[in-house]
C-alpha cells in the first residue's frame, strides 16, 4: 500500500466532514427542522471513506438507510444533500425524498435505501453491468449486519460469484440491527466466514481503522479488475449514536460498551497516527475542522434559502402507481 500524506488527509477531511455533518443535521432533526427519520453513521466513517478512496469516479456504489456517509465518501456536494435533508427544492430528490434517498449518478452513488437489504440485488445488477461493459469499472454494496441475514444478501451475493461480478460486498457490523445483537442471529460469528459457502474471499478487517480499510478495499478492487470476481468485506465497527435520531428511543447496548469503542474512534485514530508522523500538527488540524464546519454552515443556508417543492408536482417523479 502506498499512500501519500495528501491522500490520508484527504481521507481524515472525509470523516471528519461525515461527523460534522451529521452532528449538525441531528441537531436540526431534533429541533424539528428536518422530517422524516435520520440515522447517522458517527464512529463508522473509516468505512465508506476507506472503500471509497480505493474506488474512481465511474466505479459505483450502493448505500443503506444509513448512508450520508457513502455519499460524502463517494463525492456528495454538501448543499444538496442538506436541502434533502430539509426537504427542499434544490435537494438530490427535489426534497421528496429526504435522508435515505440520496443519489447521485454522476458520481457513481446509486442511492441509499430505505429497505434493509434492498440495495444489494440492484448494485450487484450495476456490477453485471460493468462486467457487460468491459471498461474496468467495480460496483460496491454496502449493507449492515442485519442484512447480511436477509435473503437479497444471499441471492445477490450468489450470482455475483458464480459470474464473477467486479464487485465488493462491504458489510459494515456495526454488532446490532436496530435493538437486536448481531450475536444473537449471526450462526457463525463472522459474516465474512459465509464467503466461503460461495466460494470467494472473505476478509474481516477492523473498520475503525481506515488504512486497513483501504488496504483490503484496494486488493478486492484489484482482484475485480482482473476479472477474478467478488470479494465479501466484513468491517467491524460500531455506531455511537442510537438506532436513528428519534428521541427517546430504546437503546440495549450496554454504557461500557458504547464507551470502550468511542474510545477507540475512527477519526481521532488517523488524526493521532499522521501527527506522530509529523504528516499534521494541532494547528492544521484546527483550521480542517473549521473550514469543515464551514462548509456544513453554508450547507444549512442553502437549505433554508431554498423553496420547498410546489404541492403540485407532489406526483412528479413517482414511479410507483
Ligand atoms: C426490509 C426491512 N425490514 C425492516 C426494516 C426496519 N429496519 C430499519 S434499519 C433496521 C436494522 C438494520 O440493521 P443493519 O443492517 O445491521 O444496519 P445498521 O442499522 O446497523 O446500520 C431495520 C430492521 C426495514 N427498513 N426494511
Ligand atoms: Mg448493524
Amino acid at each position: 500500500m502506498t499512500l501519500t500524506a495528501e491522500k490520508q488527509l484527504e481521507m481524515l477531511r472525509s470523516m471528519q466532514t461525515i461527523r460534522r455533518f451529521e452532528e449538525r443535521a441531528s441537531d436540526d432533526y431534533r429541533a424539528g427542522a428536518i422530517y422524516g427519520v435520520v440515522h447517522c453513521y458517527i464512529g463508522e466513517e473509516a468505512v465508506a471513506v476507506g472503500v471509497c478512496a480505493a474506488l474512481n469516479l465511474d466505479d459505483q456504489i450502493i448505500s443503506t438507510h444509513r448512508g450520508h456517509g457513502h455519499c460524502i465518501a463517494k463525492g456528495a456536494d454538501l448543499k444538496r444533500m442538506m436541502a434533502e435533508l430539509y426537504g427542499r427544492r434544490t435537494g438530490y430528490c427535489k426534497g421528496k425524498g429526504g435522508s435515505m434517498h440520496i443519489a447521485d449518478f454522476s458520481i457513481g452513488m446509486l442511492g441509499a435505501n430505505g429497505i434493509v437489504a434492498g440495495g444489494i440485488p440492484i448494485v450487484t445488477g450495476a456490477g453485471l453491468a460493468a462486467q457487460l461493459e468491459g471498461k474496468g469499472r467495480v460496483a460496491v454494496s454496502f449493507f449492515g449486519d442485519g442484512a447480511s441475514a436477509a435473503g437479497p444478501f444471499h441471492e445477490s451475493i450468489n450470482i455475483a460469484a458464480t459470474w464473477k461480478l467486479p464487485m465488493l460486498y462491504v458489510c459494515e457490523n456495526n454488532l446490532y440491527a436496530a435493538t437486536t445483537a448481531a450475536a444473537d442471529t449471526l450462526a457463525l460469528g463472522d459474516v465474512a466466514a459465509r464467503a466461503a459457502g460461495y466460494g470467494i474471499p472473505g476478509v474481516i478487517v477492523d473498520g475503525n481503522d481506515v488504512l486497513a480499510v483501504y488496504e483490503a478495499a484496494e486488493a478486492a478492487v484489484a482482484r475485480a479488475r482482473a476479472g477474478e470476481g467478488p470479494t465479501l468485506i466484513e468491517c467491524k465497527t460500531y455506531r455511537w449514536r442510537t438506532h436513528t435520531e428519534r428521541p427517546g428511543q430504546t437503546d440495549p447496548r450496554p454504557a461500557e460498551e458504547i464507551e470502550a469503542w468511542r474510545q477507540k474512534g475512527p477519526i481521532k485514530r488517523l488524526a493521532t497516527h499522521l501527527m506522530a508522523q509529523g504528516l499534521l500538527s494541532e494547528k492544521a488540524w484546527q483550521k480542517m475542522d473549521e473550514e469543515i464546519l464551514a462548509a456544513v454552515e453554508e450547507a444549512v443556508k442553502f437549505a433554508l434559502d431554498s423553496p420547498f417543492p410546489d404541492p403540485e408536482t407532489a406526483v412528479e417523479d413517482v414511479f410507483a402507481e
